[in-house]
């Protein structure tokens, strides 16, 4: 049977944050993981997990898990991107996001001494959004997706 005209399929959420650029962010990536969960489908839950270690997942090959994702982000509606700990894979997600046309957002918390990648901070397809914690996402992220 098909589905109700009214029940537009789930938003899909791609989610990139560090994995070997630094894992010192990772359970703040599920407190992000966790709000996105209200605006759709996030494919990318795995990034939170802390039994992935710099050296984890160990059963893929790189070239398994470059395509897996490259998959995964071509078919996501946006890329939600925690871009504190500098990460050369979610630099390399932003990029094709951005080729591809997907719409990025980018969070950061700035420090001092510690500023975004021009690379980033000038992307043209990249929005990016200073927080300081967790509890300022929230109303961020209730704005991002109203307007999308
Ligand atoms: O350069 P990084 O490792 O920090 O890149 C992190 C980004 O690339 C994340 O947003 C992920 O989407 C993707 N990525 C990198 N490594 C993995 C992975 N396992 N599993 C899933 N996504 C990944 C890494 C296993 C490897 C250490 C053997």
């Amino acid at each position: 049977m098909d589905a109700p005209l009214d029940e537009a399929p789930a938003r899909r959420i791609y989610f990139a944050g560090s994995i070997r650029g630094g894992r010192g962010d990772a359970a703040l990536y599920g407190e992000i993981i966790a709000l996105l969960r209200a605006y759709g489908e996030v494919l990318t839950e795995h990034v939170a997990s802390p039994g992935l270690t710099p050296a984890g997942e160990e059963a893929l090959r790189d070239r398994e898990i470059h395509d897996r994702d490259l998959a995964w982000l071509a078919s996501c509606d946006c890329v939600i991107a925690e871009v504190t700990t500098a990460s050369l894979g979610v630099g390399y997600e932003i990029a094709c996001a951005w080729a591809w046309g997907k719409p990025v957002l980018c969070l950061f918390r700035p420090a001092r001494g510690h500023s975004l990648s021009a690379m980033i901070a000038g992307c043209p397809g990249a929005r990016v959004e200073n927080y300081r914690d967790a509890a300022d996402l929230a109303p961020i992220f209730a704005g991002y997706f109203a307007a999308s």
